[in-house]
Parts: C-alpha cells; structure tokens; sequence
C-alpha cells in the first residue's frame, strides 16, 4: 500500500488519531455512560457543604473543550464564593421572578411550570457553595474593533452541557437558572457590554432531603426519528 499524499494546508496542522476502539468496547462505555447521565436531574434543594474550587475549574476545564463556531469559543465562565456577592444576586434574581410569576399575560407558561413547583424563593442561591454565570460573548473587542462571533448559542449552549455533564460526573447537581431578565448580572459580576448572561449555575451537592418532580424522560422513539 503506498501512503496517501499529504494534503497542501495554508495553515499548520496536526495529525488527530485517537484510538479505535472495537465497537463492543464503544457500546459498553457509551452504555455506561447514558445509564450515568440518565441518573442527572436539576436540583433546587442544596447542600451548604463546601465544593472545592478544584471541582470548579475542572468543570470550566471541561467547558472549555466544547466545538465552537470558527473556534472562537465565545464563553466567560464566572465562579461566585462570596456570601455577599451570591445574596446580592439572589436578592436581584428574586425580584426579577416575583414580576415573572406575577405576570398575568402568560398563563400558559405559568401553567407549564406547575408541575416543578417552582415560585420566586431562590433560597438555593445563597445556600449553595458556587454561583457559576455563563456568559455568552456576542464578539471581541481587537485591536482595530469588533470581531463578531458565529453561532454563539450553539456553542455556548454545547459547552454548558459539557459543564453540566462534568459537575454530575463529580457528584455535584446543578440547576440551568434562568432568571427573566438577567441583566442584573452584567452589573453584579461587572462584565463587559460585549457579553450577555446566558445560564445561572447554582453548584453544591444536593441536599441530604433533597426531592425532585417525578418526570419521566420521552422515549427514544419520539426524540429519534429515522429515515
Ligand atoms: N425563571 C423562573 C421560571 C422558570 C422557567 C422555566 I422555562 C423553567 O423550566 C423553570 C422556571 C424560575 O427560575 O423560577
């Protein structure tokens, strides 16, 4: 066999040869890990108990090595201690749900979320030993001006589920919070006007009392059409 020839490349470029794995191999890992991801629920009742940073930084790690448009990887991840800071931002994030919840034009979200019993009280957020903010960065300030990033959701929403995914794997539950507005947040974590909040991530681990709705997933047949 005579090796290919190499492909011209303007750019530099590494070889990429992971391991094959025998695909009965393949299937056990990703048997293990669906029955691990299945075992994931979002929390709203939290430990106290501390979280080291290590586990933070290794979630962020994580994060961090989501695919993104053009590579840009357009997140900041900010990871809040302080007890100051996390009840300023539950004081913010409550009065923003008190108006949500009061709404009267939106019965029908309203009616949606019943079933999580879910209200203003953002208890969790000054109980929980982590407050982590993704921003989703909109472009980059360079030194002539602005680069636009592409497909910033996409790849936002891709990296938080791989910090999603690292926090559960370390035995640590999260909730995806979203409070309605979230400007606030660009004020409190004093962030740039070229990024916007994009999910609130209380951190701990669940409390020991800790109950969640009883939901069922869909099943495979609805979330996976083939043709
Ligand atoms: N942001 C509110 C309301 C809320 C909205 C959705 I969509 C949810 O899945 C859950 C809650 C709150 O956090 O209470």
């Amino acid at each position: 066999m005579t090796a290919p020839a190499p492909r011209p490349h303007a750019h530099p470029f590494v070889p990429y040869t992971p391991p094959r794995l025998p695909s009965a191999e393949g299937l056990r890992r990703g048997q293990e890990l669906f029955e691990h991801l299945d075992g994931r629920r979002s929390v709203r009742f939290f430990s106290s108990d501390p979280v080291p940073r290590e586990a933070i930084e290794l979630a962020v790690r994580t994060a961090n090595t989501a695919p993104s448009g053009a590579h840009q990887q357009p997140w900041t991840f900010v990871a809040v201690a302080d007890p100051d800071l996390k009840h300023r931002i539950r004081l913010a994030a409550e009065a923003e749900e008190r108006a949500f919840y009061g709404r009267e034009d939106i019965p029908q979200w309203h009616g949606a979320l019943s079933r999580l019993e879910t209200d203003a009280n953002k208890e969790f957020l000054d109980v929980v030993p982590w407050i982590v903010v993704a921003f989703a960065q909109k472009y980059r300030v360079t030194g002539t001006g602005k680069q636009k990033h592409y497909y910033v959701n996409e790849s936002v929403g891709i990296a938080c589920g791989m910090f999603i995914t690292a926090l559960h794997t370390m035995g640590l539950a999260t909730l995806t919070h979203t409070p309605n507005p979230m400007g606030f947040l660009t004020q409190l974590l004093e962030r740039p006007s070229s990024e916007r909040p994009y999910i609130l991530f209380p951190v701990g681990y669940p409390a020991d009392d800790c109950e969640v709705p009883e939901l069922t997933r869909k099943p495979l047949a609805e979330a996976l059409v083939w043709r």
